[in-house]
């Protein structure tokens, strides 16, 4: 057996969408893989514990990051909604975790950041990590908020943490935007691994999304993650071709990489 980097990890959101897809991959990376959420997520299974706590509660927070090595934060809204609700799960959430991970020592972070942090940007150009960020709603600058955050715990106290600029991560791209912005769940957990494995990670901003052949990020400035993704939304091409309506070049979400998102609210 390999030795593993990681004793135990925290998978933040472990009842989402993406936790569910890695909650079997993580056991590749650590011996005790320890599973959160607010939303059920089942009995814990071998090698797994699970810590039911809700990020804005930061007694809860505390408890559920104690004893952990490294997390891989997923937890949170995850799509564009009214500023209460993005403030309480985002940015409090954000908050209440590098506050506990200070508290109990963990040295490395995991962030699950959006694509939506850059979403003004256009579908024409092409960015790094350095661009400067556009968000394109409440969630994106929530995201925005977590990678200062994790920046400023960083240069204050040492916490290493890979902001992952998620494109869509889904079994399948689901439409023409997609074709860009897909990353497939292996390569999601290639790309965890590597942030969790190499030997310096630093603060580091990285695009998620696989070998796709259109792309608008460059991951230049994260090369030392040493990620090298093995699956390209290429192969669904025709099929995505097929099934969609020629776009709609006035339409802002065809225009802008956040694509529908820049089109949601206001909430009043
Ligand atoms: P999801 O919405 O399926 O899962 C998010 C999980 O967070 C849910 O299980 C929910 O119960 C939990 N959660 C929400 N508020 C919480 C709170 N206050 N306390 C505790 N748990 C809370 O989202 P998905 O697709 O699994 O995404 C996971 C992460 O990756 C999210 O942070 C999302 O913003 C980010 N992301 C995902 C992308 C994708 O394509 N799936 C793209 C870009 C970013
Ligand atoms: C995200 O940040 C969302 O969490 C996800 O549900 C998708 O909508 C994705 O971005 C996307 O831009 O496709």
């Amino acid at each position: 057996m390999t030795t593993k980097v990681h004793h135990r990890i925290l998978l933040t959101g472990a009842a989402g969408g993406l936790g569910t897809a890695l909650r079997e991959r993580l056991k590749a990376d650590c011996n005790i893989l320890r599973l959160s959420d607010r939303a059920e997520v089942g009995a814990a299974g071998a090698g797994e514990e699970v810590v039911v706590a809700d990020l804005a509660d930061a007694s809860a927070v505390s408890s559920m990051v104690e004893g952990v090595d490294a997390v891989v934060h997923l937890g949170g809204i995850s799509t564009e909604q009214p500023f209460e609700l993005i403030l309480q799960a985002n940015i409090v959430g954000a908050y209440n975790l590098y506050e506990a991970a200070r508290k109990h020592g963990v040295k490395r972070i995991v962030f699950a950041s959006s694509n939506h942090v850059t979403g003004y940007y256009r579908q024409s150009e092409v960015i790094d990590a350095a661009a400067p960020v556009r968000p394109d709603g409440y969630y994106g600058l929530s995201k925005a908020f977590g990678e200062n955050l994790s920046r400023f715990y960083f240069d204050r106290y040492g916490i290493e943490t890979a902001c992952i600029r998620i494109g869509s991560s889904f079994p399948e791209p689901r439409d023409r935007r997609m074709l860009a912005t897909w990353l497939s769940y292996d390569d999601l957990h290639r790309l965890i691994t590597g942030c969790l494995t190499t030997p310096v990670l630093g603060h580091t901003i990285i695009f998620g999304m696989s070998d796709n052949a259109v792309t608008w990020w460059d991951n230049r400035l994260a090369r030392h993650v040493g990620y090298r993704p093995q699956d390209s939304s290429d192969v669904y091409r025709d099929a995505v071709y097929a099934r969609t309506p020629q776009p709609d070049l006035q339409d802002p979400a065809v225009q802008f990489q956040g694509g529908v998102f820049v089109t949601k609210g206001p909430f009043e």
